[in-house]
């Protein structure tokens, strides 16, 4: 397991790589050019001095996350061999900077999604949380809007205003979009990349759906053990995988996320992990908690030893954090919040270790 940290990039970022360097044990950093729009590609000038920037600070530059798939791939239109071919293309670029892995998602229209940012937790602390009911009753323009407001002057991953503003000519372009034909979009994606992925020595690792079921009323594929079985077996090599996230995944209760990680991990189809908790407020509604089991309802041990029993090897990071000890940022992506847990994983996974080599418990 090698131990990351995401970071926005300067000028996107109120986080410092001099800070991320001084989290105990952190190897990696995984970034992105966020100012590159959606389908074009990444220049190789830009992702050198990129990497030149990271390793100057003793970190290494292996994850991407994301590049992220135009809508027209997603929608399966005409367009979208020309996208694939530059989609291909930055991959190469990356391969040229020894990036390792790439994080992506499948997700229509938009990212991931919560309902609050800001909720205030009892300890005085904040962080993001989603309310079901919220969603089901509201239009995803009226909902892009107040997630523009809360989200102020930081933007999030995958909620870029200038998606927003299309949120609804977006969701529209999906109209006679099904499930099927959303499949076969996707295994056209995969049949296209894949074989660069090969040469290029990059593993693709698509992030899960978030949350895991369909958002106003848009596809929602990667939910789950049985739909991550049908996505990898759409191209079997092994550099088509997945990322774990466990927030993502958790968020649905039917998900045993320790049986889905020794399952797929022990064919070698994990490559990236995002680990955070959530506390479950009612069924379908949670906050995002601290790291720690004892803060939310998914046990971290567990997870962690899921991924320690079947040789992860892949990347890990901690996933959101609370905002803490009064910092401001960009929602989830606080330094405090996030490097405690850092710490806190890499706590288990040594523990883990000694008690399996050192003691020989099991
Ligand atoms: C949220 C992130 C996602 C993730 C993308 C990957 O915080 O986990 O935005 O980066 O879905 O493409």
């Amino acid at each position: 397991m090698k131990m990351s940290f995401r970071w926005f990039g300067k000028g996107y970022d109120h986080i410092t790589l001099e800070q991320i360097r001084q989290i105990p044990g952190m190897e990696v950093v995984v970034t992105s050019l966020l100012d590159i729009p959606v389908g074009e590609v990444w220049p190789l000038e830009r992702l050198k001095a990129l990497r030149e920037e990271v390793e100057s600070y003793g970190l290494k530059l292996e994850v991407i996350e994301s590049v992220n798939v135009h809508e027209d791939i997603k929608l399966g239109l005409e367009t979208r061999d020309s996208y694939i071919e530059k989609y291909i293309k930055t991959m190469k670029n990356l391969s040229q900077i020894g990036v390792k892995v790439i994080c992506y998602n499948f997700m229509p229209a938009f990212d991931w999604l919560r309902t609050e940012l800001e909720y205030q937790l009892e300890d005085g602390s904040r962080t993001m949380a989603y309310r079901h009911d919220f969603v089901s009753k509201i239009d995803p323009e009226n909902f892009a809007e107040q997630f523009m407001e809360q989200s102020k002057d930081s933007e999030l991953p995958g909620w870029e205003p200038e998606r927003l503003k299309e949120i609804s000519r977006t969701i529209e372009r999906y109209k006679e979009m099904t499930e099927d034909k959303y499949w076969k979009n996707i295994k056209y994606f995969l049949d296209s990349i894949i074989p660069s992925a090969e040469e290029c020595d990059i593993k693709m690792a698509i992030h899960p759906d978030d949350p895991p079921w369909p958002v106003f009323g848009l596809p929602r594929v990667i939910t789950g053990r049985e739909n991550i079985r049908k996505f990898l077996d759409l191209n079997k090599s092994r550099y088509n995988g997945i990322t774990v996230c466990t927030g993502s995944l958790g968020a649905n209760r039917q998900n045993d996320i320790p049986a889905i990680i020794r399952e797929f991990g022990k064919e070698g189809r994990i490559h990236f992990a995002h680990i955070r908790n959530l506390k479950f407020t009612s069924d379908r509604d949670f906050y995002e908690s601290a790291h720690l089991s004892k803060c939310g309802s998914l046990d971290m041990f567990e997870i962690v030893k899921a991924f320690y029993d079947v040789g992860f090897d892949g990347y890990m990071r901690p996933d959101h954090g609370r905002m803490i000890w009064g910092e401001t940022g960009r929602p989830g992506y606080g330094l405090y919040d996030r490097a405690l847990g850092a710490v806190y994983l890499q706590g288990l996974w040594e523990a883990i270790d000694k008690m399996t080599n050192e003691y020989k418990l099991k």
